[in-house]
Formats: structure tokens, C-alpha cells, sequence
């Protein structure tokens, strides 16, 4: 008997979308209202990436609304898009079927290179403005006049993690921002960090083939802690001041928000007269600087590897725009020539008490991409888009990027033309004769494409300009050609030491745990000695901490090309903890309810929350949400096995006495709870949740970061109680390894 032909045509009916409320007759949401999405596109962006394929083409009604119909890339309406063309109902596929051939070959050739570092990025639209002119130092036409806006678009990205890898990983986070100025792209590419592994770019293909997963096994993925890895370091000694950085809680921020930038390398300023003013650029967070501890970071990875993406998706979403400032250390030759390392050195930094970080300008994210790939994936930064007024310092290592980012675009986008697409193509005027090539979108129009001619001014095309032109810094450089390492960036381990004596106990003491962990898991014990070997011309405490935390005896210190110099000032920029922001705007309660939980204390807390600036979530036995004691249904936004706290910023535990008690029995309850004491979080709770403290083990320990939420007057307290972030002194009881902290 002959099957009857199937059709699945229902699937293409859209469906409404379901709200929780619709499921539960939520009265309260299960999380901080969301404000609509704020900005509209300009003009190009919108053409290019918010239409939908098709959208200006025919449309139908379908269930009263206007759809449009769905075409190939060649614009023929289709009929069917759930069957391929078939000789007879169960017959043989047929070839002239070109609407599948075409979705097919497309499909097929859907993914690029990922970046061979970066590749896991996240991005978003904003701008800059400026607040100081620096006139006075640069002809840059970004920094002349106050107030004006320039269009942003920066991309975060973690380093060493293949696209798909997650958030958490210990790693630096890559700092690209795009300033489309009105005389060109200027794209300054940089780091959380300030300062780099190595002095030469000769050396990254071997520095990243060494932190990426291991070519034979290909893994770990995502980070450091392996053989290879420490390998390199440990016969690197440049990297150790950077290492000091990677170890710290820098290299697991809670926030791309909450995340310093530098541009890394000395560059110049130049003025009209060709004048020239060193500078370092920095970025710095509105929101204050904060990092998540290494089990927590661990823990999030599982719990939601978009955690980063996620965080800035719904901060710019929510309304709650992020916002860094520029700053600017300037400083000239005599400078310089008197600093205790070379300013060319992107192993070293200068201290900010040293030059002041002026700040000029601000930068604000305001607007999510409407695609990943049209934007985020694509977008091509290169360190050698500099606009006339922006130069390089001779930096070997800025050097050699300047070739490595324009070779590497063209392997991943494919195109010279890869100024064409939308997200790389500058919004001030272009003039040239660069034509045709793959994709080429924009060739010049007219008779003429090359330059000098003799066809005048209308039809001949555009001229150099000498003066609005742009002019390298006249520097003079002379010598023999040799391969060399200037003698001036022998220290390595100065500046190492001043990073560890600049931080607080309780960041050295993560430190000494980082560097425990990543070479417990490295399998020579050589290598590990090696390591320790440095750390010994770094800090005594630090090496023998680690030596202890690995059971090694301790080995000599590694020979010094150059001795460190031990008495350099601390300098309180560089600690997370000394520049908190001492405030829970921006950040996450996470709210563990049950049914018949109090209301008052409740609504007393988003209250709280609101005033501050932050926002909540709720979690709850069911995903279908509770219904607290005055009757009212509460919408979860996590069932409590999604939601543990590690997702949260502080969290509180509001229950009646029946869920007290059904939750003591619940392993996800009571981890939500150790967890958050661990991670020392500020914890509120009603007295209905003492059961989950008994059973968890906590009942002795709770401290006065652990605050009782009875009443409703207690929420303001809890709340602004949580703009510490953090209750510190806490960690020293409940880490085995704290012992060893002086
Ligand atoms: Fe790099 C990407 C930052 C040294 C070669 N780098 C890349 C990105 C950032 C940095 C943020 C991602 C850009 C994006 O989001 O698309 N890189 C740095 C910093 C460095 C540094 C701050 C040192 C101060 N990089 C460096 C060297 C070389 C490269 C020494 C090679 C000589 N970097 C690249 C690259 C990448 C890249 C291979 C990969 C993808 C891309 O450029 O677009 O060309």
C-alpha cells in the first residue's frame, strides 16, 4: 500500500510567544523588569543587517498577521520548504531541486576561521566623548572638540578559548575597541591587562601555541593549567610580570563591565608641528573593578558558559548602560629617559604615581548587535588603523602586530574587501582606487583608477593632501640590521614584585592558590621547580607558599639577567579590592523563595534593589514560580537545580516554615547556601531557613555578613550591606590554604 504524502506545513504558522505569566497568572515577575531595547540603528547598519532577507518582498496574512514570503537568494518565492523535490512520494531525491541545492551550499559554507586567538568575543555598539580636549598634544580630530561623540564599537574576548569555550575561563580578556572617526578607523586593540607575556612579536606564534590545548591531545581547552603552557613561561622569564596579572583575579572578572582596558604599548600623540608626546591609554569602568574567586569561576562555567555575554546583553538591554573612561599617562622623552625600564618594554608599566592617568573622554555601550556574525564575528580590528594625530612608539612588539592583524584578516574574512562590510567600513568619507577583488561592493566609479592623471579635478579623482594627510612621526633611526634584545629590557621581575606588594592579603593569597592549582596540574615536576625558581626573585612568601602548596622543596632562584630591584613603591591602582566600587549598583541579588514565603520582606527587598540601582532574579523549588504568604504568585526565573549562586553577586533565602524544611532536603538548596558562604557572598535570610544551615554544616560559622531578613526594615540594611561585594575576612575560614597567609 502506497504511504500517504506528509506535509508539515503547520510548522511554518508562527506560534505566540509564551510568557510565564500566561502559565501561572504571575502577578510578579521573576526578575527585574526589562526596559525595551533603546537605540535604533543608523541609517547603514540598519540596511544592512536588521532587514530580513526578502522583508521588502511580497507578503500574506497568516493567522492575522503580515508575513512575508519566504524566497532563495536569488529572490523566487518557495512553496514548500519542509520537502525536497522527489521522483514519486518515496522516491529518489531529484537534482534540478535548486531551492535545496542552494540552502544546502549555503549552509555548507556558513562558519569562518575563528580568530587563531580571541576567537570567543562578545561585542556592542556605542560611543565615545570627549570630555578634555588634547589639542594641546594631538592634531587627532577624535580629541579636538568637547562634547562631540564619536561612533564605538568594542568586542571583549577571552584569549586562549576556541569560540565555543565558555566565560569563566582563567585567562586575559582581550579589550578591542573601534572608534570610527571622522578622519578614519582608529582601532585600539587591547587587554585588561596592561602590560604582555613577551617583549617580541617573533615569539607569540610560540607563546600561543603553548597556551592553546596541546597538539597531540588537543586539550585542556581554554586555559593554562598544562605542561606546555609552564614550559614556555618557566623559559620565558619576561612573562613572569604577567604572569603575576593572569594569576590575580584580573584574569576572572565577575564582569566585562567591571573590567579595567589598556591600550599595552607607549604610542604617540602628535601635534600639527609634527611634535610628539608619548602616551599609554587606559579604560576605565564606571562600575568599579570586580572578579570572581577561582571555585566560583570554575562552577559558573557549568552553570552558564555565557555568563560574560550574558551579563552585558542584559545590562545594555535592561538600560543600564556601561560606561568606562579614557585616560591618558603622557609623558616626553626626559621621562623616559629617567623611568626605571623602557617605555618600549610592553612588559612594564608605569605606575600611575608616577605619570596621573588624565582622563579626556568617556565611552558608553549602548546598543547589542542585531547579528553575532554581521558584527561581532566579522568585525576586523587592526592595530595600524591609527588616524593622522595617533602614532607607534617602536615598541617590537607593537611593531610586529602592525604586520600580524592585516595578514590575519584576510585569512578569516577572506577579502581585501573586508573593509566593505558594514561593521569595518569607516563612517567618514573614502577615496581611493583600490578596486575589484572577492566581494567587492564599493568599486570606484569612472574612467579613471589610478593616480597622477590628467583627467582634472572633476573626473580625475582624488589627491593626496600633504597637510590634512597622514604624517609619521619623523623619527630617526639608524644603526647596524642585527636580531637583538635591547639590554634595557633585562629586568624582568621588578615589576612582577610590585604587582604582588601592591595587592591585599586576601589577593595575594588568590594568587599563590592560582599558581598552586595551575601547576598541580602540570605532570613534570621540573617544570614546576623551574617555575617556583622565578618566583623566588619575585617574593620569598610567594615561592615558598607555592612550594608548600605543591609539596616541593624549594629549588634555587633562578639565575637574573638583570638583578630586581626590591624596594619599588606599592602602588594601589593595581589591587581589585582597593578600588571597589563600594556599591551593589549594576550588580545581582538572586532570591531563593518557597511558597508562603514572607511578602512584605519580599516586596521590602526589590524595593531595595531597585533603589540601588541593581537588579534581582528569583529562584524557587518549580520553574512555574511560588505563591508568597499574602497569595500572590510570583513568577521563578530559575527552578533551584538552574540557578545556583554562583550566578549571583549576594543572595537571600526567604522562606516559610514547610519550605524550610522541604528544601533542607534538597542538595541544590544547600549548596546554593554553602556555595554563596564560601564564595564569601553577603547572605539575608528569614529564620524559616535555618534548616538548610543545619543541614548544610553552617549553623557555627554564619558571620555578620550573614544577615537576618525577619521584617521588612531589614532589607535596606541587607542591601546596602551588599555594596562591600564581598566579605573577605571569611575566605581565611574556610580555605585549607589559608593557613599558609602570613
Ligand atoms: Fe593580538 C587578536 C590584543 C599581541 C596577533 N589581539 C587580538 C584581539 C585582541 C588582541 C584584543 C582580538 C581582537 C578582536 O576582538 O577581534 N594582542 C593583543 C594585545 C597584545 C597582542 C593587547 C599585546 C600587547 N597579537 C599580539 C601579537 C601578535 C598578535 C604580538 C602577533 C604578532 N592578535 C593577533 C592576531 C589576532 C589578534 C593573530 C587574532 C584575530 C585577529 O587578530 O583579528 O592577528
Amino acid at each position: 500500500m502506497a504511504k500517504k504524502p506528509t506535509t508539515h506545513n503547520d510548522a511554518a504558522k508562527p506560534t505566540a510567544k509564551v510568557t510565564p505569566s500566561d502559565i501561572t497568572g504571575t502577578d510578579i515577575g521573576g526578575e527585574s523588569p526589562q526596559k525595551a531595547s533603546p537605540v535604533p540603528n543608523d541609517a547603514v547598519l540598519s540596511l544592512s543587517f536588521a532587514e530580513p532577507q526578502g522583508s521588502g518582498g511580497e507578503t500574506r496574512q497568516i493567522a492575522g498577521d503580515e508575513v512575508a514570503t519566504l524566497t532563495t537568494q536569488q529572490g523566487i518565492p518557495i512553496a514548500d520548504n519542509q520537502n525536497t523535490l522527489k521522483q514519486g512520494v518515496r522516491g529518489p531525491a531529484l537534482l534540478e531541486d535548486s531551492h535545496f541545492r542552494e540552502k544546502m551550499f549555503h549552509f555548507d559554507h556558513e562558519r569562518i576561521p575563528e580568530r587563531v586567538v580571541h576567537a570567543r568575543g562578545y561585542g556592542a555598539h556605542g560611543f565615545f566623548e570627549l570630555t578634555d580636549s588634547l589639542a594641546d598634544v594631538s592634531r587627532a580630530d577624535i580629541f579636538q572638540r568637547i562634547g562631540e561623540r564619536t561612533p564605538a564599537f568594542v568586542r571583549f574576548s577571552t584569549v586562549a578559548g576556541s569560540k565555543g569555550s565558555s566565560d569563566l575561563a582563567r585567562d586575559v580578556r582581550g579589550f578591542a575597541v573601534k572608534l570610527y572617526t571622522q578622519e578614519g578607523n582608529w582601532d585600539l586593540v587591547g587587554n585588561n591587562i596592561p602590560v604582555f607575556f613577551i617583549q617580541d612579536a617573533i615569539k607569540f606564534p610560540d607563546l600561543v601555541h603553548a597556551a592553546k590545548p596541546e597538539p597531540d591531545r588537543d586539550f585542556p581547552q581554554a586555559q593554562t593549567a598544562h605542561d606546555n603552557f609552564w614550559d614556555f613561561i618557566s623559559l620565558t622569564p619576561e612573562s613572569f610580570h604577567m604572569i603575576m596579572w593572569t594569576m590575580s583575579d584580573r584574569a576572572i572578572p565577575r564582569s566585562l563591565r567591571t573590567m579595567e582596558g589598556f591600550g599595552v604599548h607607549t604610542f604617540r600623540l602628535v601635534d600639527a608641528e609634527g611634535k610628539s608626546t608619548f602616551v599609554k591609554f587606559h579604560w576605565k569602568p564606571k562600575q568599579g573593578l570586580q572578579s570572581v574567586v577561582w571555585n566560583e569561576a570554575v562552577k559558573i562555567n557549568g552553570a552558564d558558559p555565557d555568563f560574560h555575554r550574558r551579563d552585558l546583553w542584559e545590562a545594555i538591554n535592561g538600560g543600564d548602560f556601561p560606561e568606562w573612561e579614557l585616560g591618558v599617562q603622557l609623558f616626553n622623552d626626559a621621562f623616559a629617559d629617567s623611568f626605571d625600564f623602557d617605555v618600549l618594554d610592553a612588559t612594564k608599566l608605569i605606575p600611575e604615581e608616577l605619570i596621573p592617568v588624565r582622563i579626556v573622554g568617556r565611552l558608553v555601550l549602548d546598543r547589542v548587535v542585531d547579528n553575532f556574525f554581521a558584527e561581532t564575528e566579522q568585525v576586523a580590528f587592526c592595530t595600524q588603523n591609527v588616524p593622522p594625530g595617533i602614532d607607534f612608539s617602536n615598541d617590537p612588539l607593537l611593531q610586529g602586530r602592525n604586520f600580524s592583524y592585516l595578514d590575519t584578516q584576510i585569512k578569516r574574512l577572506g577579502s581585501p574587501n573586508f573593509t566593505h562590510i558594514p561593521i569595518n567600513a569607516p563612517k567618514c568619507p573614502m577615496a581611493h582606487f583600490q578596486q575589484d577583488g572577492h566581494m567587492a561592493m564599493r568599486n570606484p566609479a569612472g574612467r579613471v583608477n589610478y593616480e597622477p592623471n590628467s583627467w582634472g579635478a572633476t573626473l580625475g579623482g582624488p589627491r593626496e593632501d600633504p597637510v590634512r594627510g597622514f604624517t609619521s612621526f619623523a623619527e630617526s633611526a639608524d644603526g647596524p640590521k642585527q636580531r637583538v634584545r635591547s639590554e634595557s629590557f633585562a629586568d624582568h621581575y621588578s615589576q612582577a614584585r610590585q604587582f604582588f606588594v601592591s595587592q591585599t592579603p586576601i589577593e595575594q593569597k588568590h594568587i599563590g592558590d592560582a599558581l598552586v592549582f595551575e601547576l598541580s596540574k602540570v605532570e613534570r615536576p621540573d617544570i614546576r621547580s623551574r617555575t617556583v625558581s622565578h618566583l623566588l626573585n619575585i617574593d620569598a612568601m610567594l615561592a615558598a607558599t607555592v612550594a608548600s602548596g605543591l609539596g616541593l622543596a624549594l629549588p634555587d632562584p633562578a639565575v637574573a639577567a638583570r638583578k630586581p630591584i626590591s624596594d619599588l613603591p606599592a602602588s594601589d591602582r593595581l589591587s581589585i579590592v582597593k578600588n571597589g566600587p563600594q556599591s551593589f549598583k549594576g550588580r545581582k541579588l538572586g532570591i531563593l523563595l518557597s511558597d508562603g514565603a514572607d511578602a512584605a520582606v519580599f516586596r521590602a527587598l526589590l524595593k531595595a534593589v531597585d533603589a540601588e540601582g541593581a537588579v534581582y532574579e528569583v529562584i524557587a523549588p518549580k520553574i512555574a514560580g511560588v505563591t508568597l504568604s499574602d497569595g500572590v504568585t510570583v513568577a521563578a526565573k530559575h527552578k533551584i537545580d538552574g540557578g545556583p549562586s554562583v550566578l549571583f553577586d549576594a543572595v537571600a533565602i526567604l522562606l516559610s516554615t514547610e519550605g524550610g524544611e522541604l528544601l533542607s532536603g534538597d542538595a541544590a538548596a544547600k549548596d546554593f547556601a554553602t556555595d554563596a558562604f564560601a564564595h564569601c557572598k553577603y547572605l539575608g535570610f528569614s529564620a524559616e531557613a535555618q534548616p538548610i544551615f543545619v543541614k548544610a554544616g553552617l549553623v557555627g560559622d554564619l558571620d555578620e555578613a550573614c544577615l537576618p531578613l525577619t521584617k521588612a526594615a531589614d532589607a535596606k540594611a541587607f542591601i546596602e550591606a551588599c555594596r562591600s561585594l564581598r566579605y573577605w575576612p571569611r575566605e581565611l575560614k574556610v580555605d585549607l590554604d589559608a593557613a599558609t597567609v602570613a
